[in-house]
């Protein structure tokens, strides 16, 4: 027996008696290892998310990459409170654990008859307390974050619609970009034109259309580099490491506007204007959807925000202004974000060498 363990026995022998005490320890290292293997699978499997930004993806847990100070805080405040949620689970398992043990009827046959103690009753009050309070703090120092607002260099209002969104640029004479989500149908047509689509699909109605649908638009999905149910017509774009208010309302019923790797949401309430902001620090294309259940097509009105250069933001917005949405998708879709995030981090570390 390792000195370490012996000294545990020791103080569980206390409250358990030396067998009971032996095998409560083999089955928590048995529960320690189940939970050290879990936890790595969770690093490796966050590890592998975080290679894809901008979009949930198969087996993820936790949030989405963050692509913004506020998500990054956001992801440090969940982190911690998570090993908290832990500690205090761990903590109340092994209580339950010795109450089992050591209290059920055969081992304790004579049950003491107290009712009260004062000093453990407020313990157990105060504790908790303080640690909700504690807690309390940090939370409100993120949502103060969220809410601060930094100066803009950019503002754009999301309007909702059932169901797609536009984004009007209030910086640049109104230019408004209206974003309806791709379909199957849409990737097929694209493909193999009009009059053959209505050839093909035109007999077919419902279940049979739909499933024949997705199907043979399943590989065109992987050959654009496109997310199904994310995808958009017309991305906005917006300049790295710009700060953008992103003020949000809505035409009909109440919608909800989001971008999860961004840590920015709110509702869109007609006759409203509502605002977030965000500080997009990473190159690429950010999806969120629809948050509030608005109607038939809710899931059918996601957000696609592409972060790209000012040098890009500049030719897309011109091309917008020209009421050129194909040129200004072809901007879009040709700026590369790879190596340029790997620019900005190197910027980034240079600056704090400095
Ligand atoms: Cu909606």
């Amino acid at each position: 027996m390792q000195p370490k363990q012996q000294a545990l026995t020791h103080i569980v022998a206390g409250t358990l008696g030396a067998d009971g005490a032996s095998s409560m320890i083999k089955s928590m290292r048995s529960w320690t290892f189940l939970g050290l293997t879990l936890g790595v699978l969770a690093l490796l499997a966050g590890a592998a998310a975080a290679q894809v930004g901008g979009q949930p993806v198969a087996g993820q847990i936790g949030l989405q990459q963050a692509a913004t100070p506020v998500m990054e805080e956001i992801h440090t405040f969940y982190d911690w409170v998570n090993y908290i949620i832990i500690a205090i689970t761990i903590f109340v398992m092994v209580l339950m654990a010795i109450v089992m043990i050591r209290f059920n009827r055969m081992s304790n046959p004579n049950p003491s008859t107290t009712t009260h103690n004062t000093f453990i009753e407020v313990v157990w009050t105060v504790v908790p307390v303080l640690i909700l309070v504690f807690i309390g703090i940090f939370s409100f120092k993120l949502l103060f974050l969220q809410y601060q607002y930094p100066k803009p260099d950019l503002t754009i209002k999301a309007t909702g619609n059932a169901w797609f969104w536009e984004h009007t640029y209030q910086d640049h004479d109104g230019a408004t970009v209206t974003s309806n989500m791709l379909t199957d149908a849409d990737m097929l047509k694209a493909k193999i034109g009009d009059d053959k689509f209505e050839a093909q699909y035109g007999n077919l109605e419902d279940t049979a259309l739909s499933q024949a649908l997705y199907k043979a638009a399943k590989p065109l999905w992987a050959e654009r580099k496109l997310s199904r149910q994310l995808a958009v017509d017309n991305e906005i774009a917006v300049p790295v490491n710009a700060v953008v208010h992103m003020l949000v309302t809505s035409n009909d019923v109440i919608h909800g506007w989001t971008i999860p790797a961004f840590g920015s949401k709110t509702q869109a309430v007609p006759g409203r204007i509502t605002a977030t902001w965000f500080k997009p620090t990473k190159l690429g294309v950010f999806y969120g959807q629809c948050s509030v259940l608005c109607g038939l097509k809710h899931s059918a009105m996601p957000i696609a925000i592409r972060v790209v250069e000012q040098g890009v933001f500049d030719r897309w917005m011109a091309a917008v202004k020209a009421d050129k949405m194909e040129d200004a998708g072809k901007i879009l879709a040709s700026a590369g974000n790879g190596d340029a995030n790997k620019k900005i981090a190197k910027a980034k570390a240079g600056a704090t060498a400095k």
